[in-house]
């Protein structure tokens, strides 16, 4: 018998480890074990010999060892290659036994113990290894690490010694634990967080509970710190919160304190506190908040709160789950600045400091378990851990370690039990557990729609109308199911929604429309924050390579699933991100048509507005200084109708007003807008400009119009001044957006409509010449346009005409015959033989607009490079169509001008068909030509990646369509 075989296999919590406490700034000594490591690897626990290696004196081959950063994923360092799945498990479904292929990771350390440690009893503490791993110090098996993201302390008393020490992991990547630990993200072994000696003074600080309540009624607090001592301790611990001017009191009693400030994610007030004995004193910062239910809605500190939420992993493209403070806090500062009040740990708790950095900065957090048995959904959840007693031991120690870790962090409001872990008896009573150890806290787990054992009603992915029906259900007395009344009574949020993946999320809007309408609604938190693309170092051009699922020969995987963010992998900002900065903005802004007046609606939970300064700028995108707007006190929740008083002739212009802050603060400059709104006049439609010129035949089989010549063949321009056009055709397809290539959740029988669009060949269109003609001064091609096969298509009328100096189209477009699906747009195609290095536009901008996103765009004047126009993601797809009424597509030695009113422009230097086909960005080739598109209309994206598709009125059903469109050959712009 392997003794590490049985181990492994065992469904059972690790062995030796001391009762979790709080993870604690402490001032007793410790030593940190970061740093190089040696390693060597074996293919299988079967394969892993037993030669003494954990012993000091082992004798060693040091050809079997290669150094290894700690914390670190071994993957990423050479040993090893990363998977990515989502619900699969890349083993066999055959619980607790993890498969014999599975590689092990022998990690060696020596170091001397400094004094000040050794001078004391002491534990070794891990905060993440990912796997399943025994220790050893000095050949000492010190215990068993499982729990691949929850913090062991094993203590290490009497084995500990001055000198070299040598302390053994070995690490196998599966186990019974890998059943646990099913998240959708990269499984990649390794001792991904820091490890530390920690010198344990006796009779110093184990373990703190802070309890510290609000009453908003009255404004006074209530505070009691549970303590725990180490042995030997000869006094009590003292509590002392200067602020409070509490010196020295008792811990275990509770103080009610007359006045305090309340902590909220707007108002992160914390208090310094100590909690001392003779040997050691401890540092906290505590905040006073209480968070409740009422009537099913949701309160903090007596107020209705909202999730303005994302999903964070701990990402980095380089080193995976290992994430450092400085990198952590600006995740969190770039969240704030776009609005983001919340976080769900997803789905496993972070690094132990991102909690402080959450309390100070201030969000509200859903922390959640290490827990997700999701690959049994495969298997109709037989054998799932949840429902097994023989789990239940580690399911509590799990959710034991997430609770006791991290209990004194105020912008934790709820504890989740973890995701998709189905539902059973092993959940009830980790839930209940929870609620006994911390009634001060709310439980959330998605899992169970029956919402039996838990504080809030949480779902993921449901759809606008779903959600507006939970929001107006019959009150709890019409249900007659007990577990249906218990679930009425609470208050709704959606743990996931706007799955951010490629070209989307579509629709957050709608969602907010419904969070501001109704009270039972929490809000909720976008999937996902951030991508878990890794980096691939870069092309032989230079272009940085991101890889996903696949692309590291793994056989079971889920592809880019995993890249579905609103920042990116390196944590630099997605289109996505501004979009919902616009619609998480806590201040409503509305213009009256006549400009009279703005409605300003206060949605803070508890800031009045006297921190924002409103202005109204005139003609521009809003950039400029603007004119103040006095805004009168609007408390939160309230709001007011602000008299404008704008010059008459404002009406005539675009007029931006604004809310920005007056000072720093909350994470943001000076400066930084909170919320804008815009009025934007009807502007002229673009007309040629003198008398309209005839088309005349030159010969060659080419008409010329103006600065034009058609071939008469096609009846297609050819040359426009002296540009050569190509390809000019009629497209109703785009190259299929992540979101366009999932079953929408709401339609689970249809394919996906990227697959319609196949069926029905929308990228294969071909056309026929009906005729050319003139009418008047303009030249007329009739055109047919339909796919292969079927007989439904467009009959399209091009309308040319020129003055001389540009040229006109008018387009009209009608459908014909039985079509089998929507169009993905309706648009003009043309290929430029030089690439485009830049565009300058008037419209909305800067970022993309479909239908359904592009809620940060205003109209402005804009320029973007290439690849800021053309918006590269990791998987390429459509993306980047802007609104324009005049744009100038810049190439090397001339430009074309598009002028139309407000039309989706695409520009880029590939097909359609070279986007659908390439799987990473930087299979991309070089840009050698444009391609730019000219839409009449385009359909929006929807998020049937994972969830509902497209909202029924951004689908672009076969329809009559026109497009009016001027274009001209010009110089380039300086
Ligand atoms: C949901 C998961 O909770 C999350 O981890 C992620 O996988 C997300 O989907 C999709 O990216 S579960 C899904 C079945 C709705």
């Amino acid at each position: 018998a392997i003794p590490l075989l049985a181990d492994l296999a065992a469904p059972l919590p690790g062995r030796g480890a001391l009762p979790p406490r709080a993870h604690l700034h402490s001032d007793a000594p410790r030593q940190l074990l970061d740093g190089t490591w040696q390693v060597r690897l074996h293919p299988s626990p079967r394969h892993a010999v037993d030669d003494g290696w954990q012993q000091p004196d082992a004798r060693l081959d040091p050809a079997d060892w290669s150094p290894v950063t700690v914390p670190g994923h071994l993957p990423l360092q050479g040993h090893g290659s990363p998977i990515y799945a989502n619900v699969d498990y890349p083993f066999p479904v055959d619980p607790p036994f993890p498969p014999d292929d599975n590689p092990v990771a022998d990690h060696r350390l020596e170091l001397v113990a400094a004094p000040e440690v050794l001078a004391h009893p002491t534990v070794l503490r891990f905060e993440g290894v990912d796997g399943a791993a025994t220790v050893w110090l000095n050949g000492v098996e010190l215990g068993t690490l499982r729990g691949s993201r929850l913090t062991t302390e094993l203590p290490c008393a009497g084995v500990l010694r001055p000198g070299t020490n040598v302390l053994a992991v070995r690490l196998a990547q599966w186990s019974a634990h890998s059943y646990l630990e099913d998240q959708d993200m990269w499984w990649m072994p390794g001792i991904f967080r820091s490890v530390t000696l920690l010198a344990r003074p006796q009779g110093g600080v184990r373990d703190v509970f802070v309890h510290a309540g609000y009453d908003h009624r009255d404004g006074s607090g209530t505070l009691r710190v549970e303590v725990e001592l180490e042995e030997g301790a000869d006094a009590p611990a003292t509590i002392s919160v200067p602020a409070l001017d509490l010196h020295g009191v008792a811990a275990g009693v509770e103080h009610r304190l007359p006045s305090v400030a309340p902590w909220t994610a707007e108002t992160p007030v914390l208090y310094d506190a100590q909690v001392a004995t003779a040997t050691e004193t401890v540092h906290l910062r505590i905040g006073f908040r209480t968070v409740t239910v009422e009537d099913a809605t949701l309160l903090l500190n007596g107020t209705p709160l909202l999730f303005r939420g994302v999903n964070r992993h701990e990402h980095d493209p380089h080193r995976g789950r290992v994430v450092d403070l400085a990198t952590a806090r600006a995740e969190l500062l770039l969240m704030k600045q776009h609005h983001v009040n919340a976080v769900r740990t997803s789905h496993y708790p972070p690094r132990a400091e991102f909690l402080d950095l959450a309390d100070e900065l201030g969000f509200y957090v859903i922390l959640e378990n290490d827990l997700e048995t999701h690959g049994f959904e495969r298997v109709g959840w037989r054998g799932n851990p949840s429902d097994d007693p023989q789990w239940l031991p580690a399911y509590h120690d799990r959710m034991r370690r997430t609770v006791e870790r991290d209990k004194n962090h105020p912008s934790i409001l709820l504890w989740s039990l973890g995701n998709e872990a189905g539902t059973g008896a092993n959940l009830d009573a980790i839930a209940q557990w929870t609620r006994d150890r911390d009634p001060d806290r709310l439980v959330h787990y998605e899992g169970d729609w029956r919402s039996r054992h838990v504080d809030v009603y949480s779902r993921m992915y449901a759809s606008v109308p779903e959600v507006e029906a939970i929001a107006t259900e019959p009150p709890a007395e019409t249900f007659t199911d007990p577990d249906e009344q218990h679930r009425r009574r609470l208050p709704f949020m959606l743990c996931e929604y706007a799955h951010a993946m490629g070209n989307g999320p579509g629709g957050l809007s709608e969602y907010q429309d419904l969070f501001h309408r109704y009270p039972r609604l929490a809000g909720g938190f976008i999937w996902e924050w951030v991508e878990h693309a890794l980096a691939g170092g870069t092309t032989d051009d230079g272009r940085p390579v991101q890889l996903y699922g696949g692309d590291f020969g793994e056989r079971v995987h889920d592809g880019s699933f995993v890249v579905d963010g609103v920042v990116h992998a390196d944590k630099t900002p997605g289109p996505a991100l501004a979009d919902l900065a616009r619609v998480f903005a806590p201040v409503s802004l509305d213009l009256a048509p006549d400009l009279s007046t703005l409605t300003v609606v206060n949605r803070y939970h508890s800031l009045d507005l006297s921190h924002l300064e409103a202005v109204w700028t005139s003609d521009g995108d809003g950039s400029g200084a603007g004119t103040p707007i006095p805004l009168p006190e609007v408390p939160a929740g309230g709001s007011a109708v602000v008299p404008l008083h704008l010059p008459p002739s404002a009406l005539a212009t675009t007029v931006t007003v604004l809310l920005r802050r007056r000072a720093a603060g909350d994470g943001c400059p000076a400066g930084h807008e909170v919320a804008w709104t815009q009025h934007v006049p009807a502007r002229p439609v673009a007309a040629l400009e003198n008398d309209p010129v005839a088309p005349r035949r030159i010969g060659g089989g080419l008409v010329e119009l103006g600065p034009a010549a058609f071939d008469e063949r096609t009846g297609m321009p050819v040359r426009l001044g002296e540009l050569a056009l190509h390809d000019v055709a009629v497209s109703l397809w785009r190259a299929p957006t992540e979101n366009d290539r999932g079953v929408a959740s709401e339609e689970p029988d249809l394919p996906p409509v990227a697959d319609r669009w196949a069926a029905a060949r929308l990228d294969d269109l071909r056309t026929r010449l009906v005729e050319v003609g003139e009418d008047g001064p303009a030249l007329v091609v009739r055109t047919r346009t339909g796919p292969p096969v079927l007989d439904a298509g467009v009959d399209v009328t091009w309308r040319w005409t020129s003055d001389g100096t540009a040229l006109a189209l008018d387009l009209t477009v009608e459908p014909y015959g039985s079509w089998p699906c929507d169009w993905g747009r309706v648009g003009v195609d043309l290929r430029l033989a030089e690439p485009t290095t830049r565009v300058s536009w008037t419209g909305w901008g800067p970022g993309p607009q479909y239908p359904d996103t592009g809620q940060a765009a205003r109209y402005g004047s804009f320029v973007a490079d290439r690849d800021d126009y053309a918006v590269r993601t990791v998987r390429p797809q459509e993306h980047g169509a802007r609104r324009v009424d005049e744009a100038t597509v810049e190439l090397d030695t001339r430009a074309l001008r598009v002028r139309g009113a407000g039309l989706p422009l695409t520009v880029r230097p590939w097909s359609r068909a070279v986007v659908a086909a390439t799987r990473h960005d930087h299979e991309l080739p070089a840009a050698t030509e444009t391609w730019i598109s000219v839409d009449a209309a385009v359909s929006g994206v929807g998020t049937a990646s994972c969830g509902p598709g497209v909202l029924p009125g951004y689908r672009l059903a076969p329809s009559p369509q026109r497009l009016h469109v001027l274009l001209q050959q010009v110089d380039r712009l300086r």
